[in-house]
């Protein structure tokens, strides 16, 4: 008994000891584990909200908060749901001409009275129609009212006495550049890099060459944003486009542009045709006069047309906001508001958007 007593004090001392130490162990382990997973958590929580402020910061009840992050599956515009998504919208006059309706209470009052999603800001790139690099200040304007607002916003190179796209090119690869440093991460921006090639300037030989320089250029910048491309005879050839489209590109569209006097079943019927291939087409720009811009509208032939955009879900910006004595601007020549503008403020074009179109 004397002799086996200290083995017994040894041996529960040991016991003693390795219980102490497991709950040590434990007491040790236990904070060191919540903190570890507090600090996990709080990093997830940390770059979930980073990711959202980036992915959304629209204001609520805005068109891009409800819509986000837009992509290209086929033919289809799809929103950040994975819905097929239309974008209806208004397209400026040319920004040097028209710069007073490029204002937040002027795109406000489209959104939420006309029912749009979508500005084009249209900026010409000749220096004969007002380019020069300042104007570039004025899409900046215009990008920053239409984010604030939750609208779409098209950066719109919109070459047109100056017919091919090539010609001025390094302007374009300059102005791009910028613009996609400024927006890569801005959901509202989409980049329309040729408004309308016309004269002789070819899909194969001149703008799809034009087009894949400028959309590796953005895309090394910017990876995900639409990128809308026209194509020869005014952005009608989407026949030629879809006999040769892009390859390796992705959240790519072509532009269809029509007047409705002017474009009827013809090229209706090509748009179609192109769908039907997979050929995602976006009417970045159309009128319901006739091509000059003027003169009588075609309300028969403009319906032929909503019936044909609506029911395959193509996305249309129509010509232009201005009151412009000309049948395409949405305001009557009359009134000098540049916002806030009453049902009789609007041109017929702009009643016939306002009342039909948006409302189709
Ligand atoms: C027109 C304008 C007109 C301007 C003219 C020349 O409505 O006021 O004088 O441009 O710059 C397009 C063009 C678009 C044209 C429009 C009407 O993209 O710039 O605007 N149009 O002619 N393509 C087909 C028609």
């Amino acid at each position: 008994m004397k002799k086996s007593l200290p083995i017994i004090i040894i041996a529960l001392t040991a016991v003693a000891i390795f219980v102490a130490g497991f709950f040590i162990g434990k007491s040790q382990n236990n904070p060191a584990e919540t903190t570890a997973s507090t600090e996990t958590a709080k990093t997830a929580e940390t770059a979930k909200s980073a990711e959202a402020t980036s992915e959304n910061s629209a204001p609520d009840g805005t068109p891009v908060k409800a819509h986000g992050k837009l992509t290209v599956d086929g033919a289809t515009l799809k929103d950040q749901n994975g819905e097929k998504f239309q974008l209806r919208g208004v397209s400026t006059h040319g920004l040097a001409w028209f710069p007073q309706y490029v204002n937040a209470d002027a795109f406000r009052t489209m959104r939420d009275s006309w029912g749009i999603n979508t500005v084009r800001l249209a900026m010409y790139t000749d220096p004969s129609a007002g380019y020069s690099e300042s104007i570039h200040e004025k899409v900046k304007e215009g990008v920053k009212y239409a984010t604030d607002l939750g609208l779409y916003v098209i950066i719109d190179w919109h070459i047109l006495s100056d017919y091919n796209p090539n010609m001025h090119k390094s302007e374009a690869l300059k102005f791009f550049r910028e613009m996609a440093g400024l927006y890569k991460d801005n959901l509202s921006v989409l980049y329309e890099i040729c408004n309308e090639p016309n004269g002789d300037a070819e899909w194969s030989r001149d703008i799809k060459p034009y087009a894949e320089e400028l959309i590796s250029a953005i895309r090394t910048i910017d990876d995900d944003a639409i990128i809308l491309v026209g194509s020869s005879t005014w952005s009608q050839d989407i026949d030629k486009v879809a006999e040769n489209p892009l390859s390796g590109v992705s959240n790519v569209m072509y532009t269809v542009h029509f007047y409705a006097a002017t474009h009827k079943d013809w090229l209706r019927n090509k748009v179609s045709a192109a769908l039907d291939k997979g050929i995602p087409v976006f009417i970045s720009e159309f009128g319901i006069s006739d091509a000059s811009g003027n003169g009588a509208l075609d309300y028969s032939e403009a319906g032929q047309w909503l019936s044909l955009l609506n029911s395959r879900g193509v996305s249309f910006v129509i010509w232009n906001l201005s009151n412009k004595n000309e049948s395409s601007a949405l305001l009557t020549p009359e009134n000098s508001k540049t916002s806030g503008w009453a049902h009789s403020d609007l041109s017929p074009q702009g009643q016939w958007f306002v009342d039909t179109a948006m409302k189709s």
